[in-house]
């Protein structure tokens, strides 16, 4: 291991470098300014001769040795880098200051420059956000404190997010579920959904509004009253918090809310909680979180903030990738494996569509075949459908450079059902009723046809 020679120009430099805190493997150099009265900086070496090769050489430079050049003198920085070079022709070189950039500096095969101040400026200020983020926790200690029965209240069909934060909050508290339930005024039915709450075991409770009576306070977490209606039900329209990232909504008192609408998900405030107070973080819990970021920021694509891939990254390091195998790719059954096998032994790519009919199947595997369908050669879009209880469902992904999924599903479904989803992703459910009504019957055979021309109708339209 080499050394790291640090010079510094002039005294007061020298003096801020070690006020900061000097490292103890480091060799502190300053190079004095004309008439410079001031008494030497402690700790600090001079270089008498000034910013030269012989100054440099005097420090005895080794192979593995690396040099930091403190100044906000580009002239300064020009020669000291030039005698470094002369006395060390191989030694890496770090500039560190705010206030001359990149482009006066001379060409070299092993230079960075970063800043000096504005460096410790953007770590100090980091530390304030912790801060601030510190302050909310110990309010939302505070506030909930008293109360014996806390109702977490995620929206209704909650989402990855929702129930990542309700489980994070808890947490935050110091709760168990018998004090601190998550609740919500509908069930969480998408099967991805089931999927994220049975791996992690987290339970939501569908409650009505006369059930509200029973709680002492209430959290919204990635939801804000006015979701629930247009006249949301007495005793939403006041409650003790709300975190979101949805636009700030009127129309509701809460003691504590705090919106932050340029996240990408509730998920990361809540990590930054977490971070803020210094919480040990189990993997159920950061798997929770890092799957809430991940759905609702569409896998950190588009309107994704800085914080949000900073709580990701933070996240990243405590996550069970086991368990997040298992909501992201849940288990097939049997008879849907089966289903699979036939869909596929006489499967063919047409003009880029993949197409797989299931038959009747549990609603989960649908979207898993639409994703494996995708890997097909030649494929730009796959199709999975299948029977789920009375309706046709189908699972619809793309290559991403084609019309968007959404759109073309909401054509396909015009008329006969509902749908919709993303540039990628679609989902569509026709009821087979209606179906029937169009097509005579509901044999796999007449479903394939149907879809194929209405997609392929659709994707060209
Ligand atoms: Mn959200």
């Amino acid at each position: 291991m080499g050394r790291r020679i640090i010079v510094c120009d002039g005294a007061e430099l020298a003096r801020l470098w070690g006020r900061i805190g000097a490292a103890d493997d480091e060799v502190l150099t300053w190079i004095p300014r004309e008439k410079e009265s001031r008494a030497r900086p402690p700790g600090f070496h001079a270089l008498q001769q000034g910013r030269s090769a012989e100054s440099i050489s005097r420090l005895e430079p080794e192979d593995g040795d690396e040099f930091a050049l403190v100044s906000e003198d580009a002239p300064f920085i020009r020669a000291t880098i030039s005698a470094i070079d002369e006395a060390a022709p191989w030694a890496p070189v770090l500039v560190l200051s705010d206030k001359v950039d990149s482009d006066e500096l001379p060409e070299h095969p092993c230079l960075l420059r970063a800043g000096l101040r504005s460096l410790i400026r953007d770590d100090i200020d980091q530390e304030f956000s912790h801060l601030a983020n510190l302050q909310r926790v110990v309010d939302l200690r505070n506030l909930i404190e008293p109360l014996d029965k806390l109702g977490i209240m995620l929206q209704p069909d909650p989402d990855p997010d929702g129930i990542a934060c309700g489980y994070a909050l808890r947490l935050l508290l110091g709760r168990k579920r018998p004090t601190a339930p998550l609740i919500s005024f509908g069930e969480v039915k998408r099967p991805e959904n089931r999927a994220m709450v049975e791996a992690l075991g987290i339970d939501v409770r569908t409650v009505t509004p006369e059930e509200l009576e029973e709680f002492d306070g209430l959290a919204l977490v990635d939801v804000q009253p006015t979701v629930f209606g247009e006249s949301p039900p007495e005793r939403v329209r006041s409650v003790d918090v709300v975190i979101d990232h949805h636009p700030e909504r009127n129309g509701y008192q809460a003691t504590i809310r705090d919106i932050r609408p340029s996240y990408g998900s509730t998920a990361t405030i809540l990590t930054e909680y977490i971070r803020a107070v210094g919480m040990e973080i189990n993997p159920r819990l950061a798997t929770a979180l890092v799957y809430g970021i991940k759905s609702d920021t569409q896998l950190l694509g588009r309107e994704t903030s800085r914080q949000d891939i900073a709580a990701f990254s933070y996240l990243h390091a405590f996550h069970s990738p086991a368990i997040l195998r298992r909501i992201e790719r849940p288990q097939l059954p049997s008879d849907g494996l089966r289903a699979l096998g036939r869909a596929l032994s006489n499967t063919t790519v047409e003009e880029g569509i993949h197409l797989l009919v299931l038959g009747r199947v549990r609603e989960d595997v649908i979207p898993q075949v639409a994703d494996l369908g995708l890997q097909a050669e030649g494929a730009e879009w796959a199709i999975a459908a299948g029977i789920v209880n009375s309706d046709l469902v189908f699972s619809v992904r793309n290559v991403g450079h084609v019309r968007a999924a959404g759109e073309v599903v909401r054509a396909v479904v015009e008329g006969l059902g509902v749908g919709g989803g993303h540039r990628s992703m679609a989902k569509g459910i026709i009821p087979l009723k209606a179906f029937r009504e169009v097509y005579g019957n509901t044999r796999r055979e007449t479903i394939r046809t149907a879809l194929l021309d209405a997609f392929l109708n659709a994707i060209q339209g």
